[in-house]
């Protein structure tokens, strides 16, 4: 705890003793019952079967389906490798419209296949690609457009949809963010020609390393299934090009036990977000983005933005308060990836069509949170932010001049 008193001093950053002793980061995992997995591998080294489309795959594939109510669910290795399948599968080529406001694996996805991402800017509001914006970019080489999910919070699919149609073309999702998810009630994976999801150890929902594919096209989910596994129909006969996108047995099993666990991880994380609500309620310059009570949410970031001219302090120096107290607070996703390469290089004035990306991207700090956090720690980290807010002058000059 930064101190029993209210001075700038009582603060790391002042070299008062750090408010936790082990670090805090944003993606502990979240893990399931030990017993159940451990009885789950067992099952596996018993049956030795170890991967290729193995008894736990396509027992979650089939408990996934019928979570997120669509016809397919492809189990993958991670997400990143089930967008570049996906990508190939929709045949996209050209150019695809994508938001640089996402990490990089989403514009990645696409150049990794020499298919040109152009950079669209978001709703300032909602974090999300920006419909209006999408229109102003098509081209006679647009072949589609990837809306992510950010944060969980699914994007303006009905408008999206509208556009692709009229354009005819192709839409998918990355909705590495979105497991778990309604919008108008319709949970996430059944819109647009297809949706990704991630199940990184990072996220709420995770199978170590993985991903899956949600379609209700049965050709682009056979196309799918053939392209995960190099190809193969069967014994020897290849009849497409193909990758290995597998999804071993052991990241499944963690996900089948994780999916018993799923509705206490959500409450965990909703309740977090209540509390940060709370503490950080009336904190001048300091909000959290809001989620549709009305929906079905997972909770999994708590997004903070901070306001520099409100809060006297900007998202930088906040994340080095945090920092020096062990709150590993991170910049998700810092510069913007028109700003990383290749893209910085490819396309150097991107930025002058994104202003709220550009806008959104020094502003925007997430907390953590997760299992592994609890709430007297979350009080612990809105006091520090409190703090910080409270003694802006100094802190500002303590990061600007050592
Ligand atoms: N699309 C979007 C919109 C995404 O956000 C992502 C991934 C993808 C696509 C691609 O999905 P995958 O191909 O990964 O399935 C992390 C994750 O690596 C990445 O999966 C995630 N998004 C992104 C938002 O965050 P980093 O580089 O920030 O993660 P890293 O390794 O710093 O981990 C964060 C913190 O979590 C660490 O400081 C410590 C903690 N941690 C991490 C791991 C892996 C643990 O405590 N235990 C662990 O096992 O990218």
């Amino acid at each position: 705890m930064p101190g029993s008193d209210n001075e700038a001093g009582a603060l790391a950053l002042f070299s008062a003793k750090p408010a936790f002793n082990e670090t805090l980061h944003v993606g502990r995992p979240n893990i399931g019952n030990r017993e159940e997995f451990h009885r789950r591998i067992d099952g596996i080294l018993d049956r030795r079967w170890l991967t290729n489309n193995g008894e736990c795959v396509q027992e979650l594939e089939a408990r996934l389906a019928s979570l997120l109510g669509v016809k397919h669910c492809i189990a993958m290795c991670n997400a990143t490798v089930a967008l570049e399948i996906t990508i190939r599968a929709l045949g996209l080529k050209g150019e695809v419209i994508v938001p640089s406001f996402t990490f990089v694996a989403t514009p990645h996805s696409l150049q990794w296949q020499e298919i040109t991402p152009v950079f669209c800017d978001i709703d300032p509001l909602t974090h999300n690609m920006d419909p209006l914006c999408v229109e102003k970019l098509l081209t006679p080489r647009t072949t589609g457009i990837i809306g992510v999910h950010l944060w969980g919070r699914p994007c303006d699919v009905e408008a999206l949809g509208g556009i692709a149609q009229k354009h005819n073309l192709k839409l998918m999702f990355d909705a590495a963010h979105a497991f778990n998810c309604t919008r108008g009630g319709r949970m996430v994976g059944g819109f647009g020609n297809a949706e990704v999801f991630s199940f990184h150890a990072t996220k709420f929902f995770n199978t170590l390393e993985g991903g899956a594919v949600a379609t209700n096209d049965d050709d682009l989910a056979q196309q799918i299934r053939l392209m995960k596994n190099f190809g193969f129909a069967g014994y020897d006969n290849v009849v497409y090009i193909g990758t290995n996108g597998k999804m071993n047995e052991v990241s499944a099993a963690f996900g089948l036990v994780g999916l018993e666990n799923l509705d206490q991880f959500v409450a965990v994380n909703r309740a977090n977000y209540q509390v940060y609500r709370q503490g950080l309620a009336g904190v001048p310059g300091i909000s959290l983005i809001a989620y549709e009570e009305g929906e079905r949410n997972n909770y999994q970031y708590i997004v903070c933005e901070v306001d520099h001219a409100s809060a006297g302090i900007s998202r930088d120096a906040l994340m080095e308060v945090l920092h020096a107290e062990n709150v590993v607070a991170r910049r998700y996703f810092y510069p913007g990836c028109h700003r990383m390469e290749p893209y910085r290089s490819y396309f150097p004035h991107a930025g002058l069509l994104l202003p709220h990306t550009e806008a959104l991207t020094q502003r925007v700090l997430l907390l953590p949170t997760g299992t592994a956090v609890g709430p007297g720690e979350i009080e612990k980290i809105c006091r520090i932010i409190k703090l910080a807010v409270e003694h802006a002058p100094e802190v500002m000059r303590k990061v600007t001049t050592g």
